[in-house]
């Protein structure tokens, strides 16, 4: 029986990484990809990798600090992810796990599921009692405009995509029909077509352009309007003819039993950054479960394509590299599928020279 490894010392570096096409969304540009990467060292050599990724430049070196913070008070804890997420709700009582807290415990949490797949040297997805398996991806795009919009939705068909996502929230609705019918063109009558308002719409805006786009073959809308109106988002639900997906930015299963309870959304897409890390995605998994929701990921592909084969109601993979130019073997896709890594441990190795190119 392997003893469990104890935490040593933690690295966290701080890179903004640009991104092929920036994320654009009704309600700000993401133009490249704030991560502080983490490095978790044990007593027994294996070092857990996962990183965070911050949105904005802005809150970058804030995380940065706050993830080498809590990791030093980790020193010479024993890897045990459950007791380590209990001690973290314990000692943020009082500041509040949530925000930049949460993500950072995340950022960690990540890091020692690693540790323990790599010492018992098996993918994390075997870990968790489930088999690395190849997850069906749509692939994610922004407010492209119609030029830009098509070309990536015809890439990505050719990549065997069988769904892709485009962010909508024009200003006019006639906008948003006219990239949608354009997409539809271009990827015909057989790939899923999901829009994302990045809760951009008022709730009677919402409703009012929802009901415009029912005849448009659309498999879901998503996060309609403020993430925080559960009710807002349930009114929209009970006029909508498309079923409403939302979770990417629920802070700790507790955010999801409060969603769910609202009946906000059909669909769930936690991330698993904001949900708690690989500990709060199981939490989630069984929340899902509970109620038969289907659950995708949100961004995170290289983690998320091993937590997807050990979720009962596994919906969709997002495929969005936001890491990809500072990991030495980036997530691949096949065929439209996620290809779980089946080495020890996540997969996520860095590109050292990248990371020194890229470091803030
Ligand atoms: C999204 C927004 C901002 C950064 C990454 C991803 C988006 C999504 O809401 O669902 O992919
Ligand atoms: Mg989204």
């Amino acid at each position: 029986m392997h003893d469990v490894p104890n935490i040593t010392g933690i690295q966290a570096r701080a890179v903004n990484v640009p991104l092929e096409f920036p994320v654009r969304t009704s309600v700000g540009v993401v133009a490249t990809s704030p991560l502080v990467l983490i490095d978790l060292e044990t007593d027994q050599g294996m070092v857990g990798r996962s990183y965070v990724f911050t949105y904005t430049p802005i809150a970058l070196q804030a995380t940065r600090v706050l993830v080498e913070s809590i990791g030093n008070a980790l020193v010479g804890q024993p890897v045990v992810p459950f007791e380590i997420d209990k001690g973290f709700s314990q000692r943020f009582r009082l500041l509040g796990r949530t925000g930049l807290t949460t993500m950072a415990c995340a950022g960690i949490d990540m890091a020692l599921w690693d540790i323990l797949a790599k010492a018992q040297d098996v993918p994390l997805a075997t870990l968790l009692g489930g088999a690395p398996k190849n997850i069906p991806a749509y692939d994610s795009h922004s407010m492209d405009g119609i030029e830009i919009g098509t070309q990536r939705a015809a890439r990505a068909v050719e990549q065997g995509h069988r769904a892709i996502k485009t962010k909508i929230g024009y200003r006019t609705l006639a906008q948003d029909l006219e990239i949608v019918r354009a997409l539809r063109k271009t990827i015909g009558p057989d790939v899923e077509l999901l829009v994302d308002y990045n809760q951009g719409l008022t709730v009677p805006e919402a409703i009012r352009r929802i009901r415009a786009l029912e005849g448009e073959g659309i498999s879901w809308v998503e996060e309609p309007t403020l993430q925080e109106d559960l009710l807002g988002h349930a009114e929209i639900r009970r006029c909508s003819g498309i079923p409403i997906q939302m979770g990417e930015n629920w802070c700790e299963p507790t955010d999801m039993q409060r969603a769910l309870d609202a009946r906000a959304c059909d669909l769930a897409m936690p991330d698993v950054m904001k949900i708690g890390g690989v500990t709060g995605w199981l939490k989630a998994a069984a929340l899902a479960q509970a109620r038969g929701i289907p659950m995708s990921s949100h961004i995170f592909q290289e983690i998320s394509v091993h937590l997807l084969a050990v979720t009962p109601t596994a919906h969709w993979l997002e495929r969005m590299d936001l890491a990809g130019a500072v990991l030495a073997n980036p997530l691949k896709f096949v065929d439209g599928h996620g290809q779980c890594p089946t080495d020890p441990g996540v997969g996520i190795d860095w590109n050292e020279e990248a990371v020194a190119r890229f470091a803030v």
